[in-house]
């Protein structure tokens, strides 16, 4: 098993059709349809979108322009009121679904609760108000630091209930990582807990706000809000620190939602780039609601009947579209689960999905690489028919992954949507609607209807088919990402001007090369740009690089993705030590943790090798690709005449 190359997906010509049955009960039903609805939306984007916003959504006023496009700023339903978490809740309140399950969550401890649509209306009402007597109001922005407990998606829905903008920072990331990310939203409030279980062990949440915070670090930070999960003793700051269940008490249960302008903004989530620093990926109110909502429901085919399980942690882009808000918009069921395969119990998702009988699922490739590690007798030993559809996301597949997942989750009868899109795109871009379009292994297949890809070289120019190119997107849609926050310029840079404009004709470029087919099939291969994937999770070069640089025994250091079985790819670091400094086993390992504290676990260099120098070039830029081939441990056959000094090569090969 290895990850999928050009040449393993190239040879892949096996096709899977989903089931008549699947199909008749589908949203879209056949190929044909959704050939139609796809050019119907390609021959007027707006019209499309305009004519989903009014049937699917709840509006306190009707929009009166539905798209202004003034590249690279866009507004979508201008003059329209709405609000997502009114759209999330109580409109589903007049209707048969206010005692259906809302949200269903499985604690690691064993810990249950199910809240129906009534009772999180409440909690998110009361919530709110809490928010509120803090003086929280429509703009602020609020940290959400949590571990995946019902109080996260609760305090999202309260920030959007009231207009307050969340900025939900992953509970891996490290106090320090947290403490940027505070900074440059400039957030009023954290909310956290007490810890959360993760692998047999607390995640001591609450501790590491405490350090992001301390010694006013964060000047903005004016309280910090601690949901009591996990019990242990934690110290709490008289006047800045409150327990959550204190301010809930007495607090009323009735807050309307705030009528919102279109294109306020709803959350910044940070991600990262190819520059050290983090970028905060602004989404705004109603294209995000329209664009969550219609993928939901016709990707994930959701019907009253089913309990949906997406994997993936709220402080992702993939927790906020596809945990939260999508399915609520939806009245749909959603299962959250706090924990992780561990070693105490290998098979703990196949228990979650015996237990809640659940019917959608949807997962990273690496994690089924990972149960392919672990064994089929985990899933073999439990009961998982009653599984309808799976889905996977956040890289690229392997076929022989998909193969497995196919046969040994699904049953040989799921069809699987392979879905490709970014934190900058808000929701899932390219991907196979399950009751219509034949699926690949290894590809993500078509564009959702409204999306207009292409693949392009760096004038713009269109790749033929099959051959490979830069993966952009021709035509802006409602659930777009408006602007890096406090960085204009660099949105219109990185994503706009990237590929240059042609006849004033801008192109949004994702960062991805992929190629397309000769029926259309997009087969995306990965970053083009100096960010890597790191068991699906998205981590800049450059970002470790400054976190190894501010060690003060290292003076320089390149970081480059290693193929990985199982995380896709691993991070591999070169490092140039300060004059007086040896290497040792015992300084990569204390780099290592430098690394773990200054970013999060998630960071953490697989391999550190020490260098007298990095192979550079000419113009002093250091040759990534060089090194990218001697960490995969292969023989350097591509050029290397630009590189100013060959003998450099020979001693890195060596480690120096
Ligand atoms: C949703 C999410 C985005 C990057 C993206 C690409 C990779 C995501 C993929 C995929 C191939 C898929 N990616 N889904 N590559 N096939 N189905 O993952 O957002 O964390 O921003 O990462 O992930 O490289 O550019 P994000």
């Amino acid at each position: 098993m290895s990850q999928p190359t050009i040449e393993s997906v190239l040879q892949e010509r096996r096709l899977f059709e989903p089931s008549a049955e699947f199909s008749q009960a589908a949203h879209i039903k056949s190929l044909e349809e959704y050939k139609q609805i796809y050019d119907r939306a390609a021959a007027d984007p707006a019209a499309f979108w305009a004519d989903l916003a009014d049937k699917e959504l709840h509006w306190f006023e009707k929009w009166h322009t539905v798209l202004d496009w003034q590249p690279p700023s866009v507004k979508w339903f201008d003059g329209g009121k709405i609000n997502i978490s009114y759209n999330c809740l109580d409109r589903h309140l007049t209707t048969w679904r206010k005692n259906k399950a809302a949200l269903i969550w499985e604690g690691e401890n064993g810990d249950s609760r199910t809240l129906t649509y009534a009772q999180l209306h409440r909690e998110v009402c009361q919530f709110a108000n809490a928010l509120k007597q803090l003086g929280i109001k429509k703009g602020d922005r609020v940290g959400i630091y949590m571990p995946m407990i019902p109080e996260a998606a609760i305090a999202m829905l309260a920030c959007a209930r009231i207009g307050a903008v969340h900025g939900v920072v992953f509970g891996g990331f490290s106090a320090e990582a947290l403490r940027d990310r505070l900074v440059d939203a400039e957030a009023k409030l954290v909310i956290t807990a007490d810890g959360g279980w993760r692998k047999d062990v607390i995640v001591p949440l609450k501790d590491q706000v405490d350090k992001a915070i301390a010694n006013g670090a964060v000047p903005s930070v004016t309280d910090v809000l601690v949901v009591k999960r996990t019990g242990q003793h934690i110290p709490m700051s008289a006047g800045r620190d409150h327990w959550w269940h204190d301010l809930q008490q007495g607090v009323s249960a009735k807050c309307e939602a705030e009528p919102m302008e279109s294109e306020d903004m709803l959350f910044v989530l940070y991600t990262s780039g190819s520059t050290g620093k983090p970028k905060g990926v602004v989404h705004t109110t109603a294209g995000y609601n329209l664009y969550s909502h219609m993928t939901t429901k016709w990707i994930f085919d959701l019907k009253d009947t089913d309990v949906y399980w997406c994997t993936a942690d709220v402080g992702w882009i993939t927790g906020h579209s596809y945990i939260v808000y999508g399915p609520l918009s939806n009245g749909a069921t959603t299962l959250m689960y706090e924990g992780a395969p561990r070693a105490s119990n290998l098979g703990c998702f196949w228990d979650v999905i015996e237990k809640y009988q659940v019917t959608v699922f949807y997962t990273a490739p690496t994690a089924i690489r990972s149960f392919i590690k672990m064994g089929e007798h985990h899933p073999n030993t439990r009961d998982l028919t009653s599984l309808r559809l799976l889905g996977t996301v956040g890289e690229p597949i392997n076929p022989e992954a998909w193969m497995w997942y196919h046969r040994v989750i699904g049953g040989s009868r799921c069809p699987i949507v392979d879905t490709w899109w970014q934190t900058e795109t808000g929701g899932i871009m390219i991907t196979a609607l399950p009751g219509a379009i034949p699926t690949k292994p290894g590809s993500a297949t078509l564009p959702f209807p409204g999306i207009i890809p292409d693949i392009v070289d760096l004038d713009g120019n269109p790749a033929n088919d099959n051959e490979g190119g830069y993966l952009v997107v021709r035509h802006p849609w409602p659930g777009m990402m408006r602007t890096v926050y406090g960085d204009p310029e660099r949105f219109r840079k990185s994503y706009w001007e990237h590929i240059p404009p042609k006849d004033g004709k801008y192109v949004y470029f994702a960062g991805d090369g992929a190629r397309k087919d000769e029926d259309g099939y997009y087969w995306v291969m990965g970053r083009v740009d100096d960010v890597i994937n790191v068991a699906g999770h998205r981590l800049g070069t450059m970002e470790i690089e400054s976190a190894l640089v501010s060690h003060p025994a290292v003076a320089e250091a390149a970081v480059v993705g290693k193929p990985d079985e199982v995380k896709g790819e691993d991070i591999f670091a070169f490092v140039i030590l300060e004059g007086d400094r040896q290497p040792s086993e015992e300084l990569a390992k204390e780099l290592k943790k430098h690394v773990v504290s200054e970013i999060g676990a998630i960071a953490r260099p697989s391999e550190i090798r020490f260098a007298e120098a990095l192979p550079k070039t000419r113009s002093g830029k250091i040759m990534r690709r060089l090194l990218r081939s001697l960490a995969s441990g292969q023989e350097i056959t591509s050029d290397t005449s630009t590189l100013e000094d060959r003998s450099i090569l020979d001693k890195l090969r060596e480690g120096a």
